[in-house]
């Protein structure tokens, strides 16, 4: 019986290295915006998300650094957070436009979620393809 105390230990020590990885390291993602309404360039982020974590924190993180990069959303009752705006440019529902949310894997394929932003859960070097579009 005084031996369990420190074989949970050794135990815990073995688990160790691999959860502090996971809470130790960022995630590096590009965040680009593109307007395929207008003729301009797309302009490219980097950020970075926590382990696991949610797109629209590294959204937030990126605006709190970076002051050329702001957004708004709203919040649907269903569905969470909708991406409004992206640097002062909004979706609007009368010109049938809005912001579409696109993934470019590091493989080079370009992806269309089917979760927003306060759902999607990026993983390493993808590039967020925020597009202003129509529907
Ligand atoms: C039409 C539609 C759209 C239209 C809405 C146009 C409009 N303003 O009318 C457009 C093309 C803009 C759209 C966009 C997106 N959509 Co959509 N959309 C739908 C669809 C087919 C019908 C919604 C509807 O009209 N319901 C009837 C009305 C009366 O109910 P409502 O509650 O008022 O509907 C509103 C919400 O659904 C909201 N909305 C629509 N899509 C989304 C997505 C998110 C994340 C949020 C928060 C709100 C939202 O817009 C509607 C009108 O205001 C549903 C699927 C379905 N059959 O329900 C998917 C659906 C809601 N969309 C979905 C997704 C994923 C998206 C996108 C993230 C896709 C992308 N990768 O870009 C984007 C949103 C990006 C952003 N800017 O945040 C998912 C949401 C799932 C989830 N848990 O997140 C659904 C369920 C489809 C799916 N994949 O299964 N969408």
């Amino acid at each position: 019986m005084m031996m369990m105390p420190a074989l949970y230990s050794a135990a815990l020590l073995l688990l160790l290295p691999g959860a502090l990885t996971e809470i130790s390291d960022p995630v590096l993602i590009d965040v680009v915006v593109e307007n395929s309404l207008l003729d301009t360039h797309p302009l490219t982020y980097t950020t970075h998300v926590a382990y696991r974590g949610i797109l629209l924190g590294a959204l937030k993180r990126l605006m709190n650094s970076n002051e050329n990069f702001k957004f708004t959303y709203t919040e649907d009752p269903n569905y969470g957070p909708y991406l409004e705006s992206v640097n002062g440019v909004a979706g609007d529902d009368k010109d049938h436009t809005y912001w579409e949310l696109l993934v470019k894997t590091p493989d080079g394929k370009i992806i269309r979620p089917d979760v927003g932003i306060g759902c999607y859960i990026p993983t390493a070097s993808e590039k967020i393809i925020l597009k202003f579009t129509k529907w």
